[in-house]
């Protein structure tokens, strides 16, 4: 078994968030090529990382990979509790996914200020507030984790999303703000002594990426 993930990757860390919550040490690689080549769409037909290969099964998708791994060593669950709390993580993790983190990654090419078009950063902008509120609405209004006491997949999803909003948004020039649920849940998985060190490689990572496009517009 092993994962094609690369170190900046958004739904890469995702993974290794999850992995870390099931203490799974998995083989990882680097895409032949990069993500985009065609040696490594022979593999993945999806060109997208992260990519679990376990024998013949191919698995995109970094829901489908923490569950299929849930599956295979359910030892330590990344999506634990009963079937209402399994169901809230998985709600929650598709949410951020595909209201929030869909909208932050319009963003990137518009971080270097060369590149920028101020109507598509306030359009979209707008449009990811808007998913913020709705995510803080749903997370669990007792916490401290996302979804209840216990850490889980939505955790992952939002402690990596969440990266990648704090660098973004100051960077254009927007005040990072967080409701209450979301602050609560955000500051449960750095405490948390599996997810903390996992989100605390990543940051600076994602940091750099923003830094660099901003300084490399002001140096030009
Ligand atoms: N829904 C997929 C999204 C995976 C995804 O978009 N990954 C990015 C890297 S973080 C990627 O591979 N992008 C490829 C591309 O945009 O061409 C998942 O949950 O794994």
């Amino acid at each position: 078994m092993h994962l094609y993930e690369l170190p900046l990757s958004l739904y890469s860390v995702k993974v290794r968030l999850a992995l870390a919550l099931k203490g799974l040490d998995i083989e990882r690689r680097e895409p032949p090529g990069g993500y985009r080549s065609d040696a490594y769409r022979a593999i993945v037909p999806s060109a997208t990382i992260p990519a679990l290969i376990d024998g013949d099964l191919v698995l995109p998708e970094s829901d489908a990979i923490i569950a299929y791994l849930d599956e295979c060593f359910p030892e330590r669950l990344a999506i634990p509790g009963t079937p209402k709390e399994r169901a809230r993580a998985r709600m929650l993790t598709r949410l951020i996914d595909l209201r929030l983190e869909a909208k932050i990654r319009l963003l990137f090419p518009q971080v270097a200020p060369a590149n920028r078009n101020e109507e598509i950063v306030d359009s979209v902008l707008y449009a990811a507030n808007q998913a913020a509120e709705l995510i803080e609405d749903m997370l669990d209004p007792s916490g401290p984790f996302a979804a209840g006491p216990t850490p889980s997949l939505a955790d992952c999803a939002l402690l990596a999303t969440f990266s990648w909003h704090d660098a973004i948004w100051p960077a254009l020039g927007e005040p990072v703000q967080h409701g209450p649920r979301t602050e609560r849940a955000l500051a449960a998985g750095k405490a948390e002594p599996r997810l903390g060190p996992v989100i605390a490689a990543y940051a600076p990572l994602v940091e750099d990426w923003v830094l660099a496009r901003v300084s490399l517009a002001q140096r030009q």
